[in-house]
C-alpha cells in the first residue's frame, strides 16, 4: 500500500498497488534520482582481461568489486556511474568470467580519475569445475599482484551471507587493503528485516568498526552517496 500525496481536498488518497506497479514506481523514482552528488565526467570500458599480462598499464588507482556470482557487482558499477549498461548484467549467474576494467573521471578534486575493476564472481556451483579452478588463481593473481589497488568492495546479499562469503571476507582482510562491505539488493527487504539482516551480517563477519557496511540498491540507487564517500576516503 502506498500513500499518495494529499489531494486538493485535503484528505489522503490511499492507493493499492500491485508488486509490478510498486517496482515501476521505484524505477521511476530511481530515474529521477539518477543525478548523484558525485559528478561523473566520463566512464569508459577499457578492457577485459584473463591474465596479468593483459592488465592495463597506467598510473591511476584502482578499486576492485568482489563477491559471489549474481550478487550484483556489475549492476552496482552501473548504478554508481549512472549508466545503464556499461557493465554487463545478467540473470544467469557466472556471467562475468574475466576481469573488466573501467576508467572513471569525476569532477571531484580529491578523486579525479581512477579505475573500477569488476572481478569474476566466486562460488557458483553450476559452472564447470575447470572454469571454477581458473577463477581462484585469476582473482588471487589480481588482488595480490596489483600495487595500484587502493581498496576492495566486498559485495554480499543484504538478505544474508552465503557459502564462501565469510571465507572471502577473511581472505580479503589479509590482502591488507581498505575494505568496504556492500550489502546489495536491499530493496528486497522491509525496513525491519533490513535492520536484523544487516546486524546479523556484521555479527557473523565480526566486522571491525573501521570497516563500513553500506546497504545498497542498484534499482533505487539507495546508498550511492554514502558509498561514493567511502570510496573517496579509500582513494584520497
Ligand atoms: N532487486 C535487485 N536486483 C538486483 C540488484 N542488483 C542486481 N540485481 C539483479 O541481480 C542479477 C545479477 O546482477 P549482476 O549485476 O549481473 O551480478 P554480478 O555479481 O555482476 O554477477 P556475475 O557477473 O555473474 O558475477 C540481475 O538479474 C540484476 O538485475 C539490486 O540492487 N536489487
Ligand atoms: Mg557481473
Amino acid at each position: 500500500m502506498i500513500q499518495d500525496e494529499p489531494s486538493a481536498f485535503s484528505y489522503q488518497r490511499v492507493v493499492f498497488l500491485s508488486r509490478d506497479q510498486v517496482t515501476s514506481r521505484l524505477m521511476l523514482m530511481a530515474d529521477r534520482s539518477r543525478e548523484t552528488a558525485m559528478k561523473i565526467v566520463a566512464a569508459d570500458f577499457i578492457r577485459s582481461c584473463l591474465e596479468r599480462e593483459q592488465f592495463p598499464r597506467h598510473d591511476l588507482s584502482e578499486v576492485a568489486f568482489v563477491g559471489r556470482s549474481n550478487v550484483g557487482k556489475s549492476s552496482l558499477i552501473n548504478s554508481l556511474l549512472g549508466r545503464k549498461r556499461l557493465a554487463k548484467v545478467s540473470g544467469t549467474p557466472g556471467k562475468t568470467r574475466i576481469l573488466n576494467f573501467f576508467q572513471v573521471r569525476t569532477a571531484d578534486l580529491r578523486l579525479g580519475s581512477f579505475y573500477l575493476v569488476d572481478l569474476p564472481g566466486y562460488g557458483y556451483a553450476r559452472v564447470s569445475k575447470s572454469v571454477r579452478a581458473q577463477w581462484g588463481p585469476m582473482i588471487e593473481g589480481y588482488l595480490t599482484g596489483r600495487p595500484c589497488l587502493r581498496g576492495i568492495l566486498l559485495l554480499v546479499d543484504a538478505r544474508g551471507l552465503e557459502r564462501h562469503d565469510s571465507t572471502a571476507f577473511e581472505w580479503l582482510r589479509e590482502a591488507a587493503r581498505p575494505l568496504i562491505v556492500v550489502a546489495t539488493k536491499v530493496d528486497k527487504l522491509t525496513q525491519s528485516e533490513r535492520r536484523n539482516r544487516l546486524s546479523a551480517i556484521a555479527e557473523t563477519l565480526s566486522l571491525p568498526e573501521a570497516c563500513p557496511l553500506i546497504p545498497y540498491s542498484s534499482i533505487t540507487h539507495e546508498g550511492r552517496d554514502e558509498l561514493w564517500r567511502a570510496i573517496r576516503d579509500v582513494l584520497s
